[in-house]
């Protein structure tokens, strides 16, 4: 399995979850704030099977896009989804 953390753009956060909930998966969303703009994203922990990350990616792509944004003079590229796939030893659900 993997779990993936995906830091989504507050922008498309409902519609990533509405579509990723719609196709069946499962999601935990956290508040987050990046580091260097010091405003608010969205983190996703999604856990899936190996064989549906290419699906869950395909999903995220389809409702974000990145965007630009001035910090202070400087124009700079926000990428509307930062996906991290981890190896997952296991699952388990009690
Ligand atoms: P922030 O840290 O607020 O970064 C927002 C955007 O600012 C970044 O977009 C990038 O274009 C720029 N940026 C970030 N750090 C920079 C630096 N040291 N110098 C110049 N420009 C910088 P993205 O790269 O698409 O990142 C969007 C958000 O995703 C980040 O928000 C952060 O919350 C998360 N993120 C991205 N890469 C990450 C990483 N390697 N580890 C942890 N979180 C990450």
């Amino acid at each position: 399995m993997k779990l993936i953390i995906a830091i989504i753009e507050n922008d498309f956060t409902s519609k990533v979850i509405k579509s990723l909930t719609s196709n069946k998966y499962r999601t935990t969303k956290l508040s987050s704030t990046g580091g260097f703009l010091k405003s608010g994203n969205t983190t996703l922990l999604i856990g899936v099977e190996d064989h549906k990350v290419d699906d869950v990616i395909r999903l995220i792509e389809e409702e974000c896009k990145d965007k630009k944004v001035m910090n202070g003079k400087d124009e700079i590229t926000v990428g509307g989804a930062n996906l991290f796939i981890l190896d997952m030893d296991s699952f388990k659900r009690i």
